[in-house]
């Protein structure tokens, strides 16, 4: 990964903007100590994503699929004890998963190829606690091969989700010995189905086992998954994608991807993280007051998780609990709305088929999104501009059409900056308070009453340096239950 020192010519030709050439900071930056308040803000607006942050930004929408044991024992943490016979999936058809989930509008897909009950679902050589000590496919068969290769077919991105807390494994707590364990685990995961493009380490553990503390290697972790699959990110407890800090899907109305937070790997970190006394769950990791505070910066965005139905894992009697439509829009707002990307788990059951119900659900859904976004009724929205605060920028929209919902990108190649914006509307020859905003960065929707105006102004308010804007749309967001009636 290119890490960038910053430099003595480097910070005077960022603060003083001269320079034609421009300069960035790909994932860190780290504040020289001689800095005042003006400029340690003024250099955050140069922080950018590494390439693979910024691809992994694009893909907004991704699914997380958790099966395994609990499938069998309808738990949502199993203890390890559990019997491999239990897994037996009767028509385990991966393809129905891929297939269902590309034309709801995902692009890639997260198997928890191990969870917290350590039964591993590819035969791995690390431990018989694995699906080649089952029934299914008479110990022949291999989940995480079978999505990947379906996910190779419908040409969507794969990332695996690896517990470290594992509940089986005799040497867990035995730090040394279990961290080999789970280091090959994830080298053969990560050497033999192809590309891996996401990697999500979980911050969930036991905290005793047998009377020790299981302390990780991260350092060792990052390494493996960086040199057998640079383009990869990894998430949570991993330094590329943060945790948004709930499971309800929902991202901050203020959501920094520039932040001084990181994972709690290191004493070094754990110790800047309790000074700043900042967490993934806290409500600003972003503000200028914070930023002044700290000692580094990164480009850490963040991920909103959340399950269609109540558990991670199926459960039969959750079937009349699948999120309504209305619901699904209202997390996708939220999410993909506030500059995150959303991870929505869909939970295959028993059978090893997503059921029914979630897969007309996934329908509905996908066809609200596309509806909705596939017809821009804003005249030239997608041409770049760039502005510093206080400035505006007016735009005429497609025959009078009705809009509720305006869109905003920053080109965040070139750093998140926007503090906040104004959005506004002409009608009756007068100019109209639709939203205001605070943050934009990579993705911005906003909501509104029904309108037909025949102009739209965007006013940048406040920003860390000159604003890039990328793209503005307008929209109709039809309402989501008639939606949800005339798709039935
Ligand atoms: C948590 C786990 O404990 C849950 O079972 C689930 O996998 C969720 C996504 O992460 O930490």
């Amino acid at each position: 990964m290119k890490r960038i020192p910053l430099t003595g010519l480097m910070l005077i030709l960022i603060l003083t903007g001269c320079s034609k050439k421009k300069y960035f900071f790909e994932k860190e930056l780290t504040f020289p100590r001689i800095i005042n308040s003006e400029q340690k803000i003024k250099l955050a607006a140069y922080l950018v994503p590494t390439p693979q942050q910024y691809e992994w930004q694009r893909t907004e929408m991704n699914a997380f699929i958790h099966f395994g044991m609990n499938t069998f024992t309808n738990r949502e943490w199993g203890n390890g004890t559990e019997a491999p016979a239990l897994f037996n999936p009767t028509d385990f058809d991966a393809e129905q998963w891929v297939r269902t989930l590309k034309n709801a509008g995902f692009r890639m897909i997260i198997l928890t190829a191990k969870h917290h009950d350590g039964f591993c679902l590819w035969p791995t050589k690390t431990t018989p606690y694995s699906v080649a000590s089952s029934p299914w496919r008479n110990g022949e068969g291999d989940v995480v091969r079978e999505v990947k290769d379906a996910c190779d077919k419908y040409k969507m991105k794969f990332g695996i989700y690896l517990s470290p807390w594992d509940r089986n494994a005799k040497s867990y707590g035995d730090s040394q010995r279990y961290n080999d364990l789970f280091s090959k685990q994830l080298t053969e995961l990560l050497s033999n189905y192809g590309e891996i493009s996401e990697v999500w380490l979980d911050g969930a553990r036991g905290e005793e086992v047998r009377g020790k503390i299981q302390e990780y290697d991260w350092d060792a972790f990052y390494k493996i998954i960086d040199k057998l699959q640079p383009r990869a990110v990894k998430a949570v407890m991993g330094n590329d994608v943060r945790w948004v800090g709930n499971e309800q899907g929902f991202a901050r109305e203020t959501e920094w991807s520039v932040t001084p937070l990181q994972p709690n790997i290191d004493p070094l970190i754990i110790r800047e993280n309790e000074k700043l006394g900042i967490s993934p769950i806290v409500e600003d990791l972003g503000s200028r007051d914070l930023i002044v505070k700290a000692k580094k910066l990164y480009w850490y965005p963040t991920e909103a998780n959340v399950s269609i139905r109540p558990g991670w894992f199926y459960h039969p009697e959750e079937d009349h609990r699948v999120k309504t439509l209305k619901q699904l829009v209202d997390i996708y707002f939220k999410s993909v709305g506030r500059n995150a990307v959303l991870l929505l788990n869909v939970p295959p059951d028993k059978r090893g088929l997503l059921h029914e119900t979630d897969v007309k659900r996934l329908e509905q859904f996908g066809n609200y999104i596309a509806t909705t976004f596939n017809y821009d009724k804003l005249v030239n929205g997608k041409i770049a501009w760039t502005t510093k605060q206080e400035n505006f920028k007016e735009y005429d929209l497609f025959d009078n059409g009705t809009i509720n919902t305006v869109m905003i990108q920053e080109d965040i190649k070139q750093g998140q900056r926007v503090e906040s914006f104004r959005v506004e509307a002409l009608i009756d020859n007068e100019w109209k308070k639709l939203a205001d905003g605070t943050t934009i960065g990579y993705k911005r929707l906003l909501k509104f009453n029904d309108m037909t105006p025949s102009k739209i102004r965007i006013t940048i308010l406040e920003t860390r340096d000159v604003a890039n804007i990328l793209n503005v749309g307008a929209y109709y967001a039809p309402p989501p239950e008639q939606f949800a009636s005339d798709q039935s």
